[in-house]
């Protein structure tokens, strides 16, 4: 069996949200670090230009996307699941509002000049601007835009109290009784406010959330072990793409099986990756690429949040 290889940076969100899924699962894992800002040429080799954090790779199959993620550590490992049954529909509902439109909110409270002097305090201004100017561009040609500090300060309120007061309600320990990925959607956010002296009383004034964030965090992040860049391509060069999901091929555009396409994200990172696509099924989107140095490889997107553009 292929070992799971995150691709990741230590302060990334998403990538926490990921390490704690794989704590979650009790997954063994490898860890390779790669840079919080383009260029990432070691990622992209392997995604072919998507450039977002985090990616799995799994063999010559690389998983773009954490709601993508999330299921493909399902399919590793059944139990504990990620989708309580009967709850699919809303734990998934929640967690794309918590990925979206609650980490929108966090990343503009984190990134108000304050809370950026102190957690940027170490490094050289150059490398702040460079890393500012990064993160601008990262917006361009999406559908998502900035929301300005004072907008987030403004809603924080709101969608602290519904979470305060869902969990004060709740009869079982998490978000909706058991675990599941709405948690860690909603956990991820809370984590990064919770970086920053500045910000981490946006989240400290609420007893019940900060008692369900502790428990989020008690899952913890599995067991890891480093791999350099390089053996990840060795990684992906050295294996076969795993067998297609048996379900029906359906592209309600007309797109066919094996037409080269290009895939972007539509809301920021929207750099487009090219290749065939191979398949395309009611949650994922495989695409085959050729690389130089990551050889046959089979890129999976989500299909939400996603678009195909035929060639
Ligand atoms: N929808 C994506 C969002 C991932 C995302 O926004 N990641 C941030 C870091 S937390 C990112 O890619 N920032 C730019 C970068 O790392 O280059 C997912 O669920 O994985």
């Amino acid at each position: 069996m292929s070992a799971l290889i995150l691709h990741h940076y230590p302060t990334s969100p998403f990538a926490q949200k990921a390490r704690l899924l794989l704590g979650f699962k009790g997954l063994s894992w490898r860890s390779v670090k790669i840079p919080p800002m383009m260029p990432k040429p070691d990622l992209t080799a392997l995604t072919g230009g998507y450039r977002k954090t985090p990616v799995l790779q799994v063999g010559a199959d690389i998983y773009c996307d954490t709601a993508l993620i999330a299921r493909r550590l399902e399919q590793e490992k059944a139990a504990p699941t990620l989708f309580p049954q009967g709850q699919g529909m809303i734990v998934t509902a929640f967690a794309a509002w918590a990925d979206s439109v609650v980490f929108q909110h966090a990343v503009s409270l984190v990134f108000q000049p304050e809370s950026v002097a102190l957690r940027f305090a170490q490094l050289p201004p150059e490398a702040v601007k460079a890393f500012l100017a990064d993160r601008a561009g990262l917006f361009n040609g999406g559908s998502a835009s900035r929301l300005s500090a004072q907008q987030a300060r403004h809603q924080w309120p709101s969608i602290m109290a519904r979470l305060e007061q869902q969990l004060q309600h709740e009869p079982g320990d998490f978000l909706f009784g058991e675990p599941s990925i709405a948690d860690f959607a909603m956990a991820h956010p809370l984590w990064f406010l919770k970086g920053t002296p500045v910000t981490a009383p946006l989240v400290d004034a609420y007893p019940a959330v900060s008692a369900w964030f502790a428990r989020v965090l008690a899952f913890g992040q599995g067991a890891a072990s480093d791999m350099s860049a390089e053996e990840a391509l060795q990684v992906a060069r050295a294996a076969q793409p795993a067998v297609l999901p048996s379900e029906v091929f359906a592209e309600p555009n007309g797109v066919k099986p094996g037409q080269p396409v290009l895939i972007a994200a539509t809301d920021y990172g929207v750099d487009p990756v090219a290749g065939e696509l191979l398949f395309a099924g009611s949650e994922e989107l495989i695409l085959r690429r050729e690389d130089e140095r990551a050889g046959v490889v089979h890129v999976h997107f989500p299909r939400l949040g996603f678009r195909i553009e035929a060639q």
